[in-house]
């Protein structure tokens, strides 16, 4: 077992399972949200295999929150995937979108779906499925997509636990779908981007662990970002110092003055999902 191993598989996640197995076969496009920080984390195999050769619109989702060069390219990439793959998982098309375009994500979105799935058994408007993991914001898509609250949103995984259908304007039918995971994620470096990101539950995992696995790859990536936020002159030269650094300068602080890493783990965590750290992407294609 590795430093993260996640003991969590809640019970509803099963049942979502079984029944987007189940009513897969009544889509005509099965629309994935990934998160746009990082979409070959948060790509989740099980809904690779569960769609089968069905057309699939990769929604790259809080691409407000990613590196907008680093978006660009992964939409090349999945446009070089859709263009390459025939038959089975074929027909692929990823757009990027943000709550805080609602017009613009529902013009891709209608655009997408429309160039992919047409209507079959005799109706005149195609079904969708919103599947993806966890907290990537595929309730809120929903919304966005319906013009107004069908369905409850927040900002921890799992608020979604049941299917929830709804009939969209154009007589589109989506449903939405609880965020699901694989039970073993074998990819440790995977499963720490899904924690950092927000898609497991804090409780869940090593807190610490996580927050060093970010300290150390936003040391890599993004140093000027970190500079900027935490008022660091000199940048620590690795994850450790950088964590106890936040810490001192956020007043993380435990008796004696020692820093309560815990704390600076929190304000790490908080501050790169939140956006306020700058544009950010993980994961390049
Ligand atoms: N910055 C930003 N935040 C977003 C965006 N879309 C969704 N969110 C936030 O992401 C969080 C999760 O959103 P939900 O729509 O509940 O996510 P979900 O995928 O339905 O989650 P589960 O039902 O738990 O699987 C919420 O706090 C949303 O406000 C976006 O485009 N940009
Ligand atoms: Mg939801």
């Amino acid at each position: 077992m590795g430093v993260l191993s996640i003991q969590w598989y809640p019970g509803h996640m099963t049942r979502a399972r079984r029944a987007i197995a189940e009513s897969m076969a009544k889509q005509d496009v099965v629309i994935e949200v990934l998160d746009a920080r990082m979409p070959r984390a948060s790509e989740n195999p099980v809904v690779t295999e569960l769609r089968g050769g069905k057309p699939c619109v990769k929604v790259l989702s809080k691409s407000d929150l990613a590196d907008p060069a680093v978006t660009r390219a992964w939409l090349l990439h999945f446009e070089k995937v859709g263009a390459v793959s025939r038959g089975p998982g074929g027909r692929v098309l990823a757009v990027a979108v943000t709550t805080a375009r609602a017009p613009e994500t529902r013009a891709r979105i209608a655009e997408a779906c429309a160039a992919l799935a047409r209507p079959t058994r005799g109706r005149k408007a195609a079904r969708a499925m919103i599947v993806g993991i966890p907290n990537v914001g595929k309730s809120t898509l929903v919304n966005t997509l319906a013009r107004r609250k069908v369905a409850n949103v927040g900002d921890e995984p799992a608020v979604t636990k049941g299917e929830q259908v709804v009939v969209l304007e154009g007589g589109m039918t989506l449903s939405d779908n609880p965020g699901i995971l694989w039970p073993k994620i074998e990819d440790e470096r995977g499963a720490l981007l899904l924690a950092f990101g927000g898609a497991i539950p804090d409780a869940a995992l090593d807190y610490e662990s996580v927050a060093l696995f970010g300290a150390g790859v936003l040391l890599e990536r993004y140093p000027a970002l970190l500079a900027r936020r935490y008022g660091l002159a000199a940048l620590p030269g690795d994850a450790d110092s950088l964590l106890v650094e936040i810490g001192r300068r956020r007043g993380c602080l435990r008796g004696g003055g020692v820093v309560d890493r815990h704390k600076a783990a929190d304000v790490l965590i908080h501050d790169f999902r939140s956006g306020v750290l700058g544009p950010i992407s993980l994961e390049r294609p």
